[in-house]
């Protein structure tokens, strides 16, 4: 075998879903690079997935396996497929006969993102009538936030925003980390003279490259955001025939913004009012002012409320209209795909079983007054001993001895550890799939392009042939990967593969659309600066909502905010078992200002403990003016290994239930900082 290029999508949870050139030696990967021929892809992919290669062909799962040790350290012994389906059938069986199938919790997130892989649970979730999953952890509180105003999920490209913004403002995303291809487009847009402002209350990467830094306490863009809007009104910079033909601004929009003044803002965001003035006017005064909004920013307990607040401020001023004006956050809404051959939501037997948060699984596997308890989990794709916040709850309850815990994996994670039956995972590098994302408008297909390692299977087949064990026989269950992409395409009345010009379908909405001229996703088609929020306690109007640990602390026990924002480095907590991302990673870094670190008597490089009520962790002091007196944050995520307690960074996040949907407040915590003498 010689060398060999093939084309493919990167699966990881990203808003870019690059598309890949890969080159193989002898039937091995070799090499990865972005696709130039992709209109957002650009030949530009981030450097972790430039070395994939440390996953596929590093330490990986090659074999079904048993627990041989206690829960979470590891030791397993190899059995075959066989065996595993054999003991699992068995397992499960017995717990349903005595609790009732709500008792078994399939449960997956986002190692692929693949549709078929991604969510080829949830149809043996529906079949088999085991609880649902809330797939709270990344988006709902920010599509919360999106749905009350805007409600439609596409906007301007960013092909709009590099032909015509002026003014492009990145509101709590860190792009050069987490979404790069961004950048492209950004640079773009300043060679023509666009001016470029960040607000994040980090001085990250991307602020670093910015015209403009503007630093916001974390959970107070809402107050930001509405002050903005006191000045716009007041200083005659509102687009008043927009705000009548396109929203439902009235006079009770307008009193509510009468007292929202920088100062008040001054006070909550700790900004000068005279920054929030200036930014203001630049918004006002900019012909085509764009603002890519982070799910970042939603990761706190008022997150929907100052999502929705920022999405209020391109209609304030009217720039939804213009070409490349407007705000943008998620993509998907373009792609307008029927996936019920993946998911199966007609193959519900009765009444829908109930849904559990998927973001507080350490409280309900240690809920003990539970009509029906979990006792079985199928996890896939996801890795919760690291990325669930409340980490000492989740390590109890996945050591709860009466648990019966599959583990479906490409490598050693925390989570597989506590695996009773620990499955092999076949890599995207492995798999078909149908691929669409969240950060731009192209549906990707891809086809496997190497053989499983050792004895991998895809999640896919693995889910069916299960079923099929527990009796499941409709068709679903049986179709193969390729069937499932044709019955999807046929669904979503997209045309087959075969007749597909190439490896993509550009699914761009039209401009009027992407720019929402026809109106928005409400029955009024307005833009709706009034949220009608589930929770009546939530604030209607852009505000302050004061909900966040820093507006109800009673006490100075934890007086510094703590955020745990995505790593350069590594994807969640992929490619944290990878040596060469490892060493990049680095160890963890407290960020801690200057002024509190001196209060305390830390100098750079020490060793300080960073603790709340959950617990406390060890790490080493890094004194920056990237954060402001008050903030502290550790960039995420590590696996357990990389702290001296043996257990990961959300061991210091609280699981809050957030409003109105749930989801994790990651960036909403608090810690006392001190030095280890
Ligand atoms: N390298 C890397 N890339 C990733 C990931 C990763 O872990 N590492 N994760 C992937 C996943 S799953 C997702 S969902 C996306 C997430 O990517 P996005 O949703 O696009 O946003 P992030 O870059 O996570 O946003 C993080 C920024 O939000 C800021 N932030 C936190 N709280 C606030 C606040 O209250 N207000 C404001 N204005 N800013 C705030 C943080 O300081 C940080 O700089 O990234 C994906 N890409
Ligand atoms: N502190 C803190 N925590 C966070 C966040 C944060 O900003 N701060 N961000 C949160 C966000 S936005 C998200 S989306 C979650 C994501 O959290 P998770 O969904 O847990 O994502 P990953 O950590 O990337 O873990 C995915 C696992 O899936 C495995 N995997 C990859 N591909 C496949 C496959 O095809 N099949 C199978 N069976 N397994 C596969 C990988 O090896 C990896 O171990 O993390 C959240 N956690
Ligand atoms: S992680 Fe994101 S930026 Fe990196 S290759 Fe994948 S899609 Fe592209
Ligand atoms: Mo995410």
């Amino acid at each position: 075998m010689a060398t060999e290029t093939h084309y493919t999508t990167c699966p990881l949870d990203c808003p870019s879903a690059c598309a890949l050139q890969i080159t193989t030696e002898e039937g091995r990967l070799t090499k990865i690079k972005g696709d130039g021929n992709h209109p957002f892809t650009q030949g530009v992919i981030c450097g972790k997935v430039a070395r994939y290669e440390a996953v596929q062909n590093g330490e990986r799962i090659t074999q079904p396996m048993k627990r041989v040790g206690p829960k979470g350290l590891g030791h397993f012994e190899p059995i075959s497929w066989d065996e595993a389906m054999e003991t699992m059938v068995t397992e499960l069986q017995s717990r349903i006969d005595t609790y009732g199938a709500e008792t078994v919790w399939p449960y997956w997130y986002g190692g692929t993102m693949g549709l078929l892989q991604r969510k080829a649970l949830t149809r043996l979730t529906h079949r088999g009538g085991f609880s649902r999953m809330l797939g709270t952890i990344c988006s709902y509180i920010g599509v919360a936030g999106w749905q009350a105003g805007v409600n439609n999920f596409v906007g301007p490209s960013a092909d709009d925003m590099a032909a015509c913004s002026d003014l492009v403002v990145l509101w709590g995303i860190n792009a050069v980390s987490t979404h790069i291809n961004m950048m492209g487009f950004v640079k773009k847009a300043r060679a023509r003279g666009a001016k470029f402002i960040v607000v994040d209350p980090y001085r990250n990467r991307t602020a670093k490259l910015a015209d403009e830094h503007i630093n916001p306490r974390p959970g107070t863009d809402g107050a930001l955001a509405a002050a903005m809007m006191h000045v716009l009104l007041g200083e005659g910079l509102a687009n008043r025939d927009y705000l009548a033909r396109m929203t439902d601004f009235d006079e009770e929009v307008e009193t509510h913004f009468k007292d929202k003044t920088p100062e008040w803002a001054a006070e909550i965001t700790g900004l000068e009012a005279e920054t929030i003035r200036q930014f203001a006017r630049q918004l006002g005064q900019a012909s085509v002012p764009y603002i890519r909004m982070g799910l970042g920013m939603s990761r706190q307990n008022n997150g929907a409320v100052n999502i929705h607040a920022v999405s209020a401020l391109p209609a304030m001023v009217g720039a939804w209209e213009k070409r490349g004006g407007g705000a943008m956050m998620m993509s998907h809404g373009a792609f307008g795909l029927n996936d019920r051959a993946i998911t199966g939501p007609h193959l519900v037997q009765g009444q829908p079983a109930r849904e559990l948060d998927m973001s507080r699984v350490g409280a309900i596997l240690n809920d003990t007054k539970q009509e029906t308890p979990v006792s079985a989990m199928l996890i896939m794709s996801v890795n919760p001993a690291v990325t669930n916040p409340d980490l000492g709850a989740v390590y109890r309850g996945l050591t709860r001895k009466d648990l019966f815990t599959v583990v479906h994996e490409q490598v050693m994670s925390d989570t597989a550890k506590f695996a009773d039956i620990l499955l092999p995972a076949t890599t995207f590098l492995e798999h078909e799939d149908l691929y669409s994302s969240y950060g731009q408008y192209t549906l990707q297909h891809a086809q496997p392009i190497l053989p499983p390692t050792g004895d991998a299977r895809c999640n896919h087949d693995w889910v069916n042939e299960l079923a099929r064990r527990l009796g499941y026989e409709e068709q679903e269950f049986k179709n193969s990967t390729t069937q499932t992409v044709a019955q999807v395409l046929a669904d979503s009345n997209l045309p087959p593969i075969d007749q597909w010009q190439g490896r993509w379908q550009d699914v761009t909405p039209d401009e009027d659309t992407r720019h929402h001229r026809h109106g928005f996703g409400h029955a009024d088609k307005r833009f709706h600066f009034r949220a009608h929020w589930s929770n009546p306690q939530m604030p209607a109007l852009p505000d302050h909502w004061a909900v966040n640990r820093r507006d109800l602390a009673s006490d100075q026990s934890y007086p510094l905010d703590f955020m745990t924002p995505p790593a350069h480095a590594v994807l969640n907590s992929t490619f944290t078992q990878c040596d060469y991302h490892e060493k990049k990673l680095g160890e963890p870094l407290l960020f801690i200002n200057p002024e509190d670190a001196q209060q305390r008597g830390v100098k750079e490089g020490d060793l300080v403990v960073a603790y709340n009520a959950l617990a406390y962790l060890r790490f080493k002091a890094h004194l920056t003016e990237d954060v402001r007196p008050g903030l502290t944050l550790c960039e995420s995520n590590y696996a357990a290994k990389a702290f001296k307690e043996g257990i990961s960074l959300n061991a210091l996040s609280h699981a809050d239930v957030v409003e109105p949907t749930g989801g994790a407040a990651f960036h909403d915590n608090r810690v006392q900082v001190e030095k280890v003498t």
